[in-house]
């Protein structure tokens, strides 16, 4: 389509001159616009369907990446500017969908993407949260939660005539799909079916985010459950999880049965990918729907459901793993319960290890025991998760199927995450080693070559176009959330969601540290820039506490004089998909600092590693694999090991003081949370309750890596006043960035676990 065209259907889509609109109205056309040229792309057609269920879609704006996948984005952009409209102006006006906490909602959202551009026949299923994860609000230093209204009239929702009766133990409840087109890069269009009530009653919500728990029919479907891996919570959840399943179960039957399977043959039609635990129940309910509404028998229901369901293991975290009492199911959704005990029984007949039971002896149900019995596949999500599963955490479960477990290492998509958030460095890359990159990442090892990493003139141009997306990045915290940053300064930044194990808690440490170094005369040669991204679960009291000590650091830093141009903490409100886009491809140091053996993966560390960020950070997840791609030389790793940590947790003779004890520097920086300057900042309460768990728990032992950290964050910065070593570290890293395209990850899902036809070539 040329240029005139694409302005003519603009027109049409706005229903008046592009000139004459307001940003309102171009938005909206600009959607419709992109709804239109969609609808001539057809799903992925096959036998085969993969249906990917998942509580959590994080799929983040759509304009823009829609458009770069339909292959209009520049064409859009020069058609606005020429009426002196800008498309960053447009793209501020549509609302994020926040349907997901944080990694695994992103990571969902980014496989729809490559699903439907690598031309796989494949959906998403989940559920339309009307006010999906809560915004965050800073007040007194302190996190408040308040709903997050995404869905307007005209949206990307598409509301269909699927509709099911999903009965629960005392009534039943009419549900409907909705769509989202996922359209792939240059090729076809998927769809998320995202499942509603339509008695949901959003006047339900008052003060903050409290809303009434009695009547499940007006408040199923409010909000995404705010715990991000741990802390679960209560039966409303029960309630979401067998919503979601029951009509995913549907779904997936009728489809099948309508394409010719007798349902005996339904894994020759379907695979259903398991994200996490929260979409087990589709096992049972599937299991109860072929047996008591197709007559099939129990043995060959579970035969076949076994043969169809693959799950995802996204966490190690005890905490994490959930495991519901069976007074839950009793009040909920009793019908599923003869089947969880049929399905424990056959546990329990074939093996005598009680620590595999699907149900334990205090009459709780261990849900990850159901997908590793009654699915074919487990697989963990980078390889050190995938080796600590089978050595440790789900040891008694390999012994018993060693066949079943696999990994696969989490990916991102590339047109999000380069494309869209940097097109100042995806054009330079074309301009050096052609487009080739964009259907195949790994083309980008293309960069790991003399010619570019000894040349002056591309490592300069490297820096200079860092330097404009940190000074993008500056103007718009100026204007949205009035924070002042100094684009010169050096943007070290740790953004995901607060979690004691991701350890912002010793990012802090450091930056009290270094405040008083400075505050002694000893000051950096660039200033530093630390910057904080993160929501913590309502209840989730700790996070919220360093939530409170990061603000009242940033204030106590702020209002001295001494430091203040040398060293400047800050945390962005409301951090989200958005935010992210803008402040990933701003970053100088990345901080992935979990504590090793914890961070399943991450994935945010790929997005920098991807925009030339050098990462600074413990070996674990995938940044153990960073570590191995990028080289020595290219990342900056400290703390102790995995192996050591899990030994450490085994002897359980952790003593955090003695490490406060014996170092000086450690126990200044823990007694300065608790100093009358912090005081006065915020509340003591909250201070105290975070310097005693410290000093008598660190539960996530950032104590003993505390030095380790200091010394190589050090030496980050030191290595940073070298402009041109830094630059290649930045080049080298971005050539190596190939492997964790979310198509790679996505290809071998399909080569080993899927196996569905592959549609058109990439
Ligand atoms: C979540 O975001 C993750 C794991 C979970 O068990 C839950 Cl409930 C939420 C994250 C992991 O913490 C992170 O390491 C990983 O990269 C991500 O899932 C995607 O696999």
């Amino acid at each position: 389509m040329n240029q005139n065209q694409l302005e003519q259907m603009l027109t049409d889509a706005c229903k008046k001159d592009i000139s004459s609109c307001t940003d309102k109205e171009l938005y909206t056309g600009l959607l419709c616009l992109v709804n239109k040229l969609s609808k001539g792309r057809e799903s992925a057609q096959g036998k085969k369907k993969l249906y990917y269920i998942s509580a959590e879609f994080l799929i983040g704006k759509l304009l823009s990446n829609n458009m770069i996948n339909l292959g209009i984005c520049s064409q859009v952009k020069s058609i606005l500017a020429s009426h002196g409209k800008d498309l960053c102006v447009l793209e501020e006006l549509e609302p994020e969908p926040s349907l997901g906490n944080g990694g695994l909602g992103r990571l969902a959202a980014c496989f729809l993407d490559s699903i439907a551009t690598l031309g796989l026949n494949g959906d998403g299923i989940g559920l339309n949260y009307h006010f999906g994860l809560f915004k965050q609000l800073f007040k007194d230093n302190l996190q408040n939660e308040e709903p997050n209204p995404w869905m307007e009239n005209t949206s990307w929702l598409n509301r269909t005539n699927v509709t099911y009766q999903i009965p629960y133990r005392n009534f039943t409840l009419t549900s409907r799909m909705y769509d989202i087109k996922v359209t792939g890069y240059g090729n076809r269009t998927n769809k998320l079916h995202l499942f509603d009530v339509e008695t949901v009653d959003e006047s339900l919500v008052e003060d903050g985010i409290s809303f009434d728990k009695t009547d499940i029919s007006k408040n199923l479907t409010l909000f995404l459950y705010p715990d991000d891996s741990d802390r679960a919570g209560q039966i409303l959840r029960i309630y979401q999880q067998y919503f979601m399943v029951s009509n995913a179960a549907r779904l997936i039957l009728s489809e099948a049965a309508a394409k010719g399977s007798t349902l005996y043959d339904l894994p020759d039609y379907a695979v259903i990918q398991i994200n996490d635990t929260h979409p087990t129940m589709v096992i049972p309910e599937l299991i109860r729907l072929l047996t008591t509404e197709h007559g099939m028998e129990m043995d060959d229901a579970i035969q076949v459901v076994t043969r169809t369901c693959a799950y995802t293991n996204h966490t190690i975290l005890a905490e994490a793993l959930e495991t519901w009492p069976m007074d839950y199911f009793k009040e909920a959704v009793p019908q599923l319960i003869p089947i969880m005990e049929v399905l424990d029984d056959k546990v329990r007949r074939k093996f005598d290890d009680p620590s595999v039971y699907i149900i334990d002896k205090g009459d709780r149900v261990h849900m990850a025991h159901i997908d590793i019995h009654y699915g074919f596949s487990v697989n963990g999500v980078a390889a050190l998760h995938t080796d600590i599963l089978k050595k440790n955490e789900l040891n008694n479960f390999y012994r018993l199927y060693p066949e079943k477990f696999n990994n696969k290492t989490n990916g991102i998509t590339f047109r999000r995450w380069l494309l869209h958030c940097n097109p100042q460095l995806a054009d330079y890359i074309s301009a050096l080693i052609g487009d080739g990159f964009k259907k195949d990442a790994f083309e980008l090892k293309k960069l790991d070559d003399s010619t570019f990493t000894a040349n002056m003139k591309i490592l300069h141009r490297l820096l200079a176009i860092k330097d404009s997306k940190k000074q993008e990045l500056a103007d718009y915290l100026k204007e949205t959330q009035d924070i002042d940053i100094d684009p010169k300064s050096i943007f070290d930044i740790q953004v995901k969601r607060l979690h004691e194990y991701k350890r912002q808690q010793m990012n802090a440490l450091y930056l009290i540290h270094k405040y008083l170094e400075i505050k002694r005369g000893s000051r950096p040669t660039t200033p530093i820039t630390a910057i904080f991204g993160a929501k913590a679960a309502p209840a989730y009291t700790i996070a919220k506490d360093i939530i409170h000590m990061i603000l009242c650091l940033r204030q106590v830093i702020d209002s001295d004089p001494d430091v203040r141009p040398w060293l400047n903490v800050v945390m962005v409100n409301n951090y989200n998909v958005s935010l992210a886009e803008k402040l990933i491809p701003a970053c100088d140091i990345s901080e992935q600092i979990s504590l090793a053996s914890k961070e399943a993966s991450g994935t945010s560390n790929m997005k920098f590693m991807l925009n030339g960020a050098v990462t600074l950070g413990t070996d674990d997840g995938a940044n153990v694999e960073i570590h191995e791609l990028a080289g020595d030389d290219n990342i900056y790793i400290f703390g102790e090991s995995s192996e050591t940590v899990i030994r450490r947790y085994a002897e359980g003779s952790y003593c955090s003081r003695s490490y406060y004890e014996a170092d000086p520097d450690l126990k200044e920086a823990v007694d300065f949370i608790i100093s009358p300057a912090m005081a006065a900042a915020g509340s003591r309460e909250h201070l105290e309750r975070l310097y005693n768990e410290l000093l008598n728990k660190d539960w996530f032992m950032t104590f003993p890596d505390f030095k380790d950290y200091c010394r190589t964050r050090e030496q980050a910065l030191s290595d940073y006043e070298n402009r041109t070593a830094w630059a290649r570290k930045m080049l080298i890293n971005i050539s190596k960035a190939g492997y964790f395209s979310s198509d790679r990850t996505i290809e071998e899902y399909n080569r080993d676990i899927w196996k569905l036809d592959t549609g058109l070539a990439p």
